[in-house]
């Protein structure tokens, strides 16, 4: 009985046959990545749509509704991630970025675990926990607050004294049509990796389809069968940061 938890040697020595002769490399994360950090996913088992509704606290109608409740959800998260440490699966990718521009990395993750990493160029679709926004939109810039706890909850618009709102994308919002852009620019490559994300929230999973009709071989990296397993031509079965690092010990 082969060890689920050992990826597969010869899915990844192929892997990295490709990846050494590849003009470029996108890879599309998600919360898995940060999972061996401690930030918790939202879906799964262990996920945080298990016991928090998304609609009651991640769109603008939960925040419009209630923002005491949607804050003291976010002052949760921020305190949790603000002790997390990035894992192998940022660090290797980070590596990978800063060795040649050939490699690519775009995620859906709002901590800021790749960029304490130091992965450059990074396109992060759904913003950041750590950035807060005029609610109002007052016309102020968005600022960030990376204290683990916040001065008070719900925080206020230094210009206008009004509701801050998370800098990050809820549900039914659109993403920054830049962010949009440079993702989708990104599809254009030789290898194009999911890694540690469910596939299922839009417009991210989209990229994947976007990638395959260019041309992209495409692989995804996650501990269990997701919407993407049956469209792309690689799955590999097991947690990401061990996946990352060993296919680098063979680059
Ligand atoms: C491991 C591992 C390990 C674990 N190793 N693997 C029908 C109804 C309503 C809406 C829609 C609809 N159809 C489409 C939509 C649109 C909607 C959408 O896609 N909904 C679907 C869920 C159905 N999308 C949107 O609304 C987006 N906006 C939009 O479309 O705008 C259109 C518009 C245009 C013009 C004007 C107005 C609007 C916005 C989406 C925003 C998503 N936001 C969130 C919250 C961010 C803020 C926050 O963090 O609080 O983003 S939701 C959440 O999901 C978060 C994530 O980034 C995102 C993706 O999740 P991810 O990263 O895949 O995590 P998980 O938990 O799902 O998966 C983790 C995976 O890792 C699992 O597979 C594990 O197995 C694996 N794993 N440990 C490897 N060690
Ligand atoms: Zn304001």
């Amino acid at each position: 009985m082969p060890d689920q938890h050992q990826p597969d040697e010869r899915a990844l020595s192929a892997l990295a046959a490709r990846l050494r002769t590849a003009r470029a490399v996108t890879v599309l994360t998600g919360a898995g990545v940060s999972a061996a950090s401690g930030v918790p996913t939202f879906r799964g088992a262990d996920g945080l749509w298990r016991n928090f509704s998304a609609s009651d606290l991640a769109t603008p109608e939960a925040f419009e509704r209630d923002p005491h409740l949607v804050w003291e959800w976010y002052a949760w998260r921020r305190a949790l991630m603000a002790a997390c440490q990035p894992n192998a699966a940022h660090q290797v990718l980070a590596s990978w970025t800063q060795r040649h521009e050939r490699w690519r990395v775009i995620t859906q993750n709002v901590d800021d675990l790749h960029l304490r990493a130091g992965t450059r160029d990074l396109v992060r679709l759904h913003g950041s926990i750590w950035k807060l926004r005029c609610w109002r939109d007052c016309g102020c810039a968005p600022w960030r607050d990376e204290r683990a706890s916040l001065p008070e909850v719900p925080p206020r618009c230094p210009q206008c004294g009004g509701l801050a709102r998370p800098g990050v994308v809820w549900f039914g919002e659109a993403l920054d049509p830049d962010d949009v852009a440079a993702a989708h620019r990104l599809t254009d490559c030789d290898v194009f990796v999911m890694a540690g994300t469910s596939a299922v929230v839009y417009p991210a999973a989209g990229f994947l389809h976007q990638a395959h009709s260019r041309g992209a071989f495409t692989v995804e990296m996650n501990v269990e069968a997701t919407d993407a397993t049956r469209v792309v031509d690689m799955a590999i079965h097991g947690p990401v940061e061990q996946t990352l690092a060993e296919l680098d010990t063979r680059l």
